[in-house]
């Protein structure tokens, strides 16, 4: 789990995040399916051109739901309880995708805040999206 100094890194980013999580979710997105081009599969109903409505829609989702995690980051089990429902039951998204898309959001991160990007804020943020991970696949059976 993560510590008072973790969680500390992750609430300060995230309040310069939180400026522009749209862009942020979107472009980790677009991030995802040009290098990870098999996560496609999951959205074949959707316009997946850079910078496409679908995209930019999705990725403002994405990332309100990662700021449901910030901000109940001693909770992030309950935040996202419904979302973990979702992609258990109705999505069924084979896991190994979450690390592709925490990925990609660790380096969009990385990109738009270079100077806060240390090595600790680097660690934080991958506990943090591991965690987010792992609530949103442990009910899968
Ligand atoms: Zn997911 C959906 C989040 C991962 C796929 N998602 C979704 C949503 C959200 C999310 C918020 C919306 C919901 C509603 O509507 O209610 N995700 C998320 C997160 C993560 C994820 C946070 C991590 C971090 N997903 C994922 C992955 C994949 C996915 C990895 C694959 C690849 N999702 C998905 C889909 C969907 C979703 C397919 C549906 C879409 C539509 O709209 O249709």
């Amino acid at each position: 789990s993560l510590t008072k100094a973790e969680k500390a890194i992750i609430l300060s980013m995230w309040g310069k995040i939180s400026t522009q999580a749209d862009a942020i979710g979107t472009q980790a997105l677009e991030r995802l399916f040009a290098s990870y081009p098999q996560t496609k599969t999951y959205f074949p109903h959707f316009d997946l051109r850079p910078g496409s409505a679908h995209l930019r829609t999705h990725g403002a989702k994405v990332a309100a739901a990662l700021g449901d995690a910030v901000k109940s980051i001693d909770n992030i089990a309950g935040a996202l309880s419904k979302l973990s429902e979702m992609h258990a039951y109705v999505l069924r998204v084979d896991p190994v995708n979450f690390k592709l898309l925490s990925h990609c959001l660790l380096v969009t991160v990385a990109s738009h805040f270079p100077a806060d990007f240390t090595a600790d804020a680097h660690t934080a943020w991958d506990k943090f999206l591991s965690i987010v991970s792992c609530v949103l696949t442990e009910k899968y059976r």
